[in-house]
């Protein structure tokens, strides 16, 4: 029975549910016949890639049916899956037969954004892109080329830009996602909690989750871990104004107001020391500045942070005393989508400051060191040439913490041509009219240009604004990079094709080497394909690309996780300790200990929008998937019940939101629920598709990125905190 819930809580590794779910869903017949069981004399191959529904990367094992694309499981053999995959991974199937994909490059009509296209041959439209380019590097310079992707096939198209000689380079998983986070913790500990998170999830005894809903948010491994936690009776807490699927879980639920996390990890902190349950000993040897560090704390006692947060003092000690309890093994989550209300960087580093005193930094049950395999960068690439200007994106180091490109400020560059003008934007795999705040800028900034390439499986909204649309064949029927990440166990695993692509798509690495021979970039681009290339890499490890073919995966020896198992105890910050009070942080005028600012209420009669993940769909990248689509069509508006009778709104009510500047949402369905505070109300991101050409999510639920207008940024670095707009509602 345990078991049994377990794994409908997890909903990993239940691809059935969704194949039978295939026959009502598809288009087409046959269809069923594609996705049913194998019959006697059916021909069965499988072959070893990874997932790309998301960038967990999961070892995947893809089953062919007479030469046609059948199942996806697991590959046991792999970390990140554990022989399961998610409902996404499963239902990358649809990926390939998906009826609304694009089909051969398209070059616009008539004006930007009329989605109104002419079917051109790959090579009119690479030595389209490759004039203009040239044309705009003789003018401006190849700086004024920038490059956004997101994701490893972006690998090889950046090899070429950089080739080109631009330095503006970007991606949303930076500014719009998990940025802040990998500064809090950097400026506190010197190191970054990566991708996979270096989370010790499987071995914490106590886990703490600031809105990082594992469950909804569906990265394998760590859900897997999350399960097997609970499962072993960690005590879990949770502070979220949302009653996720993880609060379901807790011990504690704390239903924190929006934007006020960072009173309460100060208060939590607060009793930790003045209470003395912090780790002393690792304080005293690691500790940088920790009476300071105390002085401040000691004004955010729990009664402090009572009325700001709504969490009572007693709940706030408790909870303080029960993550002492079972420290280091006390795991505050760093979370990953921490762009929300613009002081995202200090918030995390208070998350970290938080895990310094439970002490679980480099122990088990909390952060462990994560290695990978030392697989060599391919050696013969010529070097790059050397830009004549730096990136645009930040510019007289106004973000000074800022350690990767920022997309937002890629995009102010363009609109304003300071620090110098940006003429054309290549856009790999990212919907930025989806993934970045304030699409009447980015709009704005597109029809600055010149030239705006995108590459896409999908006629995606991006795609709606280009002068060029690629179209990319998907990831099983391409090769990508090599995927190294580091992990508890270093490894390495393999993308390969498993079926050809239907139409006339191409793979990233292709496009990356056709357009550079265009560019007069040939020296660039010494490998014959991208089997040759994958080889050397490999081979330089003293792998072969034969063997990897076969397995998919190989893993090397395992590596000291803790200090304890031998990982020397060193913290690479200035002052090579634990920065309790932060010199880098006072020296360029910040708080250097994190205080609490209040952020802008909602007026009355108005809720916070707030947005997350569903288990069986990837940001705005499923949607069209007829087997994710058929899982879940549309999203609906979370309201809390109360808040819902008052307004006279029954669940399934059709209502259209309306932000603070006037934004009016597409018509989506009431949640009536408990579950949720009565001052904000929350829906799944990317839903509410208007490219015409996506028919089966077009007009489906409501965009949250559309009534993300303000946005908040981080001073310390630059990202966007989204979570500071206000809708009401409105019956369609
Ligand atoms: N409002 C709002 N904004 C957000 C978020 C949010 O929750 N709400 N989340 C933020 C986070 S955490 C992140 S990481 C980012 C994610 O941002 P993005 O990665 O930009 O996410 P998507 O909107 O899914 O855009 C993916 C695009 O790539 C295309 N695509 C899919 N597969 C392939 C492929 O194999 N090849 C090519 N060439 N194209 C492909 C899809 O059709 C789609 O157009 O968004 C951030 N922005
Ligand atoms: N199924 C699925 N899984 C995914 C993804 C996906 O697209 N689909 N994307 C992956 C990626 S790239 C990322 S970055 C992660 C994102 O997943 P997470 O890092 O978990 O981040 P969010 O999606 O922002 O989290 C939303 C949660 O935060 C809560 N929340 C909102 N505001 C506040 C607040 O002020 N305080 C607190 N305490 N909680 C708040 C919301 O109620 C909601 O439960 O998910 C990853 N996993
Ligand atoms: S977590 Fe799911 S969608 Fe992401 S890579 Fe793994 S199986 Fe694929
Ligand atoms: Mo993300």
């Amino acid at each position: 029975m345990a078991i049994l819930s377990r794994r409908r809580f997890l909903q990993i590794g239940s691809g059935a549910g969704l194949a039978a779910a295939v026959s009502s869903a598809a288009p087409g017949a046959g269809w069923a016949d594609l996705l049913g069981p194998a019959a006697p004399g059916d021909r069965i191959e499988t072959v070893p890639t990874y997932c790309d529904l998301c960038f967990w990367k999961c070892g995947a094992i893809a089953y062919k049916k007479n030469g046609r694309l059948w199942k996806l499981e697991g590959n046991p053999a792999d970390p990140l899956s554990r022989g399961r995959l998610c409902p996404r991974g499963t239902g990358g199937v649809g990926t390939h037969y998906d009826p609304d994909r694009l089909t051969a490059p398209l070059v616009r009509r008539r004006d930007r954004g009329d989605e109104e296209w002419v079917e051109v041959t790959w090579d009119e439209a690479l030595a389209h892109v490759a004039d203009k380019l040239r044309a705009l590097a003789r003018e401006h310079g190849p700086e004024s080329l920038a490059f956004f992707s997101h994701g490893i096939g972006g690998n090889f198209l950046k090899h070429t830009f950089k080739a080109f000689g631009t330095p503006n380079l970007v991606a949303p998983s930076y500014a719009q996602c998990r940025g802040p986070r990998d500064i809090g913790f950097q400026l506190t500990f010197g190191e970054e909690v990566g991708t996979p998170e270096r989370t010790d999830i499987a071995n914490a005894r106590c886990l703490v989750l600031l809105g990082s809903h594992l469950g909804e948010n569906m990265h394998n491994s760590q859900v897997q871990e999350f399960a097997d936690a609970v499962g072993s009776g960690a005590t879990v807490i949770v502070a979220d104004p949302r009653f996720s699927v993880a609060a379901s879980k807790a011990k504690h639920y704390l239903p924190v107001k929006p934007g006020t996390d960072l009173a309460l990890l100060l208060a939590w902190m607060n009793v930790l020391v003045t209470e003395e349950l912090y780790d002393r000993e690792l304080i005293e040897a690691h500790g940088f500045g920790f009476d300071s560090f105390r002085a401040e704390i000691a004004l955010r006692t729990p009664e402090w942070a009572y009325p700001i947060t709504t969490i009572d003092p007693e709940t706030i000690r408790e909870t303080a005393r029960e993550m002492a309890r079972h420290r280091p093994a006390t795991l505050v989550h760093p979370g990953r989508h921490v762009t929300w209300y613009g002081d995202d960087a200090q918030r995390s580093r208070a998350v970290a400051l938080l895990n310094a005193l439970l002490g679980s930094w480099g122990r088990r049950g909390g952060f462990y060191y994560p290695a990978s395999l030392p697989i060599p960068k391919y050696a013969g690439y010529p070097d790059y040439p050397k830009s004549a200007r730096g990136p645009v994106d930040n510019p007289d180091g106004r973000y000074p913490f800022a350690d990767l490109g920022l997309t937002n400020g890629i995009r102010a560059a363009t609109l304003s041509g300071e620090p110098y003008p940006i003429k054309a934007w290549f856009v790999y795999a990212t919907n930025l009219l989806q993934a970045m705040p304030s699409q009447e800028e980015t709009i704005r900034a597109i029809q600055k240009l010149d030239l705006l390439v995108v590459v896409d499986t999908h006629p995606s909204e991006i795609a709606g604004w280009a002068d060029v649309v690629l179209p990319e064949s998907v990831y099983l029927e391409r090769h990508d990079d090599l995927n190294t990440e580091p992990f508890r166990r270093p490894f390495v695993s393999l993308r390969q094709p498993v079926v050809e692509p239907p139409a006339d798509q191409k793979p990233n690495w292709w496009i990356a080497r056709e357009l550079a021979g265009r560019l007069g970039l040939e020296a660039f681009y010494p490998w014959r394909d991208v089997e040759e290339y994958l080889d050397a890499r490999l081979s330089g490890a003293g792998l072969s690309l034969a063997e990897m073919k076969r397995r998919g995966v190989f893993e090397g020896a395992a590596q000291p996780l803790y200090f304890d198992d031998g990982v020397p105890e060193e913290f690479p910050t200035p002052t090579g300790k634990i920065e309790l009070w932060s010199p880098q942080l006072a020296e360029k005028g910040f708080d250097p200990v994190p205080r609490y600012t209040p952020h802008q209420e909602p007026p009355p009669g108005a809720f916070r929008l707030l947005f997350g993940r569903a288990p069986v769909h990837t940001f705005s990248r499923t949607q069209t998937n007829p087997l994710l689509a058929e899982a879940m069509p549309e999203n609906e508006i979370w309201v809390n019940a109360d808040v819902a009778r008052r307004l006279g709104l029954a669940s399934g009510r059709r209502v259209r939101l309306r932000n603070q500047d006037g934004v009016l949402s597409d018509p989506i369905a009431v949640k009536a629920t408990e579950r949720i505070r009565t001052d904000c109300v929350y829906l799944v991101h990317g839903f509410g598709h208007t490219a015409k050409g996506l028919r089966r999510a077009r007009g489906r639920g409501a965009s949250d990125a559309q009534l993300v207008t303000r946005y908040a940024v981080d001073p310390l670095m630059g990202a966007t905190g989204m979570n500071v707009n206000f809708v009401t509602l409105e019956e369609a």
